[in-house]
C-alpha cells in the first residue's frame, strides 16, 4: 500500500477514509483515470508529444506505477517450482542478468516502486515466497526476462500471476522472446525486443497514460497484440550507442542479493563483430561492438566494488575485443590506486597475441579467462565461422597460463563435421593444455541464429519446445556424423572424467593453481553426477528415440533402394520424371505411415520430429533419384 494517493498532488477526489481501503492496485486505477481527465480537458491534443518531465504538476501521478521485475533461474522440469538446474555456474552465486540494470532504469525514470524479485536469494532457493506472490498479487506490470532455458517456468508465472491479478500487464524481454515474441504474446501483452534500456520507459509511459488499452503504435522495439488481436512488430530500436551505453544507471540490487552472492557481475560493452553460427548475441545486441567510455567504465567497477568488494565477473562477451581501450581502462584503474579484487572474463585468442595485454591483466588481478575454444576439430572451426585454430588455441592457452592466469576452456560438440571421437579428442586436448576447468557444451538450436534456421529447415531439432533442455548440456539437434544419444552420453563421459576424482588428485602433482584446480575437479565430480541424475528422464528419451530412429532409417533405406530398382524401370524425358518422382513420393511416403503406425510413433518421446526428419530425407533421397522435385512434390 502506498503511503498516500498517487493522485493527491493533483487533488485526487477521494476522501481519506475511502483511501484507506483502496488497495493501491485500484487507487493506481484511479489516478490514471483521473491523470487522462485532465489532460483531455487542460492539455492539447498533441499532449502525448510533450516531454513528460514538463508535466511536473503531474509527476506524481504518472509515475505510479506498480513495477515488478523477475528473471526466474534454471529448473529441471521447466515449471516453476521445479528443483533447480544445475550447471558448472552452479558453482558461483551470481545475480540476474539484465534485471538489475532495468530496475536502476525505471527508478530513474520515476517509477519508485519497481521492485526485483530474485528467488534465487530467497529462503528455499529458487522459490518464489509468499511476499513476492503479495507482490505479484498487486503488481501493475510484471516485468519478465527470459533466456530460452526459462522460458516455460516463465510463461507458467506470467498465467498464474494473470489468474491472481487480472489487470497486470506482463511485459517480457531477453534473448528468448526477442527471437520468438508470438510465443511470448501468448503469455504476455507486450514484447521489448533486443535492448530494453530506452524502450522500456516508453512502454511504462503508455502504460501509465491508460493501463487498459495502451498504445505501443509509435513505439519502437516492441511487439504486441492489436485490439484485434493480431501480432503487430513495430520497427526495431537502433542499438545504443557507446554515449548512450555510458549513460546507463548503475544496475540496482537488494541487500539480499548483495550479501547471497559470490561474485558481482559488471557489463562494460555489448555487440560482438564476430559472427559464430550458433551464437544469438548478435540477434539480440547486434554486430556492432559499443562500450562504456572510460569514465563510465572505472566508475562502475569503483561503484561495484564499493557494494561489496567481491570478485568480479565480466559478463561482456569479449572483454578485449577493443585492446587499446581494455588497456586504458585497466591502466586507469592501477593508476588511480583502485583495488581489483579477482576477476573473471570471457576472451576470445586472438587477446593472447598481445602480451602486454596479459601482464596488464594479471597486474590488474585477473584469476581467469573464459574462452570460447569450441572444437579440437578444424572443420569443425570452420563450420562455426570461428576464425581460430586449433594451434592458436593451444598457444593462446599457453600464454595466458605463463602469465598465471587460469583459463577456463568452452567446447561446443555435434557439428556437422564431429564424430564420436571428436568428443574424445576434446577431453585429451583440454587435459594436455591442462585447462583449469572446461565446459562441453552439445551444440543448441538456440531461436535466432542463422544455425537454427538452418537445422529447423533439415528438420533436425527433436525438442523444439521443451526448453529446459536448451541449455547447452542436452543433445537437441540431430548431428549429422553421430547419434543424439551418442553425443548426450559422450558428453556427459567426457565431463565425469574431466572432473573425475582421480584427475582431482592429479592436478596436485603438477603445475601452478594446483590447491584450485584440485578442489574444483572436486566439486566438479559432484556436480556432473548431478546433472547426469537430473538427465536420466531425458537420456531415457533419446533411448527410445534412437531406437526408432534406426528402425526408420533402415526402412527409408529399403525404400530408396526401391527406387532406384524402379527407376531403372523408366526412361523417360524429364516432364515424365517429375510426374513420377511426385507419384513416387507420395507411394514412398504412404509406405512410410505404415511403418510409422507399426512403430507408434506417436508414443515415442520427440515421435513428430522423428516423422518429420523422416519426411525431410525422404524427399531429398527421391530428388537424388528424379532429380529437381517440384515443390508441389515437396508440400506433399
Ligand atoms: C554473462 C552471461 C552469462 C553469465 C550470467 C551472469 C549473470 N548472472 O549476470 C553466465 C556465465 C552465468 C551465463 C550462463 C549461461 N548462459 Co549466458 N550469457 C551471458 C552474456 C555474455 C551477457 C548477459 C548479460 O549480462 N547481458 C547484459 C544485460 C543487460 O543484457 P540482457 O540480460 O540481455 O538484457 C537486455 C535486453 O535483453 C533486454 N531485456 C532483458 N530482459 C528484459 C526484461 C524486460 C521486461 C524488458 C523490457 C527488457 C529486457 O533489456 C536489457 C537491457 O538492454 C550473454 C550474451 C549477451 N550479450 O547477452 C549470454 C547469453 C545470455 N547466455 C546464454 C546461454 C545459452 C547461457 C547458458 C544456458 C549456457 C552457458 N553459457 O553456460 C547459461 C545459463 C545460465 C542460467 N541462467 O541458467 C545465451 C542465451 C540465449 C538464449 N536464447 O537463451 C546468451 C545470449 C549467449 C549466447 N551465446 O547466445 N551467461
Ligand atoms: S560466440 Fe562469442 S565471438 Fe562468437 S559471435 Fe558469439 S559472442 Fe561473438
Amino acid at each position: 500500500m502506498p503511503a498516500s494517493c498517487p493522485a493527491e498532488a493533483v487533488g485526487c477526489p477521494h476522501r481519506a477514509e475511502q483511501r484507506r481501503d483502496h488497495s493501491s492496485a485500484d487507487l493506481n486505477r484511479q489516478a490514471y483515470s483521473w491523470h487522462t481527465a485532465l489532460q483531455r480537458a487542460r492539455l492539447p491534443r498533441q499532449a502525448k508529444d510533450i516531454p513528460r518531465r514538463s508535466l511536473v504538476f503531474l509527476e506524481g501521478v504518472v509515475k505510479k506505477l506498480r513495477i515488478t521485475l523477475v528473471e526466474l533461474p534454471a529448473t529441471v522440469d521447466g515449471r516453476l517450482e521445479g528443483r533447480p538446474a544445475k550447471d558448472i555456474y552452479s558453482l558461483l552465486r551470481l545475480p540476474a542478468r539484465g534485471v538489475p540494470l532495468l530496475e536502476a532504469i525505471c527508478r530513474q525514470a520515476g517509477y519508485t516502486d519497481t521492485v526485483t524479485l530474485d528467488p534465487q536469494y530467497n529462503r528455499v532457493p529458487g522459490r518464489l515466497d509468499a511476499d513476492d506472490w503479495r507482490r505479484l498479487a498487486e503488481t501493475d506490470v510484471l516485468g519478465l526476462s527470459v533466456i530460452t532455458r526459462t522460458a516455460n517456468q516463465s510463461f507458467e508465472l506470467a498465467e498464474r500471476v494473470r489468474t491472481l491479478n487480472p489487470r497486470v500487464k506482463i511485459i517480457s524481454g531477453g534473448p528468448h522472446p526477442t527471437a520468438l515474441p508470438d510465443e511470448s504474446l501468448q503469455f504476455g501483452d507486450v514484447v521489448v525486443t533486443h535492448e530494453g534500456d530506452k524502450t522500456l520507459p516508453l512502454v511504462l509511459e503508455r502504460l501509465a497514460d491508460n493501463l487498459e488499452t495502451p498504445d505501443f503504435q509509435d513505439v519502437q522495439g516492441v511487439c504486441y497484440r492489436s485490439a484485434g488481436g493480431e501480432v503487430v512488430y513495430n520497427p526495431d530500436r537502433p542499438y545504443l550507442t557507446t554515449a548512450e551505453l555510458s549513460a546507463l544507471p548503475f544496475p540496482v540490487y537488494s541487500p539480499r542479493v548483495k550479501k547471497g552472492i559470490t561474485h558481482n557481475v559488471v557489463n562494460t560493452s555489448r555487440g560482438c563483430p564476430y559472427e559464430c553460427e550458433f551464437c544469438s548475441v548478435i540477434e539480440n545486441f547486434g554486430r556492432g561492438f559499443r562500450f562504456l567510455n572510460d569514465d563510465a567504465a572505472v566508475a562502475l567497477i569503483r561503484h561495484t566494488i564499493a557494494m561489496n568488494g567481491k570478485p568480479i565477473f565480466f559478463g561482456d562477451d569479449i572483454f578485449a575485443a577493443n585492446r587499446a581501450r581494455t588497456k586504458r581502462v585497466l591502466e586507469r584503474l592501477l593508476s588511480e590506486g583502485v583495488r581489483m579484487p579477482r576477476w573473471f572474463a570471457q576472451v576470445r585468442v586472438e587477446v593472447a597475441q598481445d602480451g602486454e595485454l596479459l601482464r596488464l591483466m594479471k597486474r590488474a588481478n585477473c584469476a581467469t579467462v573464459c574462452i570460447g575454444l569450441e572444437s579440437v576439430n578444424e572443420e569443425t572451426l570452420k563450420l562455426y565461422h570461428k576464425h581460430s585454430t586449433l594451434e592458436k588455441n593451444r598457444q593462446a592457452i599457453a600464454a595466458f597460463h605463463e602469465v598465471g592466469i587460469r583459463v577456463h576452456g568452452m567446447f561446443v560438440l555435434g557439428s556437422d563435421a564431429d564424430t564420436p571421437q571428436t568428443i574424445a579428442d576434446t577431453l585429451q586436448f583440454a587435459r594436455q593444455a591442462r585447462l583449469s576447468t572446461a565446459q562441453f557444451f552439445a551444440l543448441t538450436a538456440l531461436p535466432g541464429p542463422p544455425l537454427t534456421r538452418r537445422l529447423a529447415e533439415e528438420k533436425r531439432i527433436i525438442a523444439w519446445g521443451d526448453w529446459q533442455y536448451f541449455d547447452a548440456q542436452h543433445a537437441v539437434v540431430c548431428p549429422r556424423r553421430m547419434s543424439p544419444l551418442e553425443l548426450q552420453e559422450g558428453i556427459f563421459r567426457i565431463s565425469r572424467e574431466f572432473y573425475s576424482l582421480s584427475e582431482a588428485f592429479r592436478q596436485l602433482l603438477r603445475g601452478s593453481h594446483r590447491w584450485f584446480n584440485f578442489a574444483i575437479r572436486l566439486q566438479g565430480s559432484f556436480l556432473t553426477r548431478r546433472i547426469e541424475r537430473d538427465s536420466e528422464h531425458f537420456v531415457r528419451a533419446l533411448e527410445r528415440f534412437d531406437g526408432v530412429r534406426a528402425e526408420v532409417a533402415a526402412e527409408l533405406d529399403r525404400l530408396v533402394d526401391q527406387g532406384r530398382a524402379a527407376l531403372r524401370d523408366f526412361a523417360v524425358g524429364l516432364e515424365d520424371r517429375q510426374a513420377r518422382a511426385r507419384a513416387y513420393l507420395q507411394h514412398l511416403s504412404g509406405q512410410l505411415e505404415t511403418t510409422y503406425a507399426r512403430l507408434q510413433l506417436e508414443l515415442v518421446p520427440y515421435g513428430h520430429a522423428l516423422r518429420e526428419m523422416a519426411g525431410k530425407m525422404l524427399e531429398k533421397h527421391v530428388q537424388m533419384l528424379f532429380g529437381q522435385v517440384p515443390p508441389a512434390a515437396a508440400a506433399r
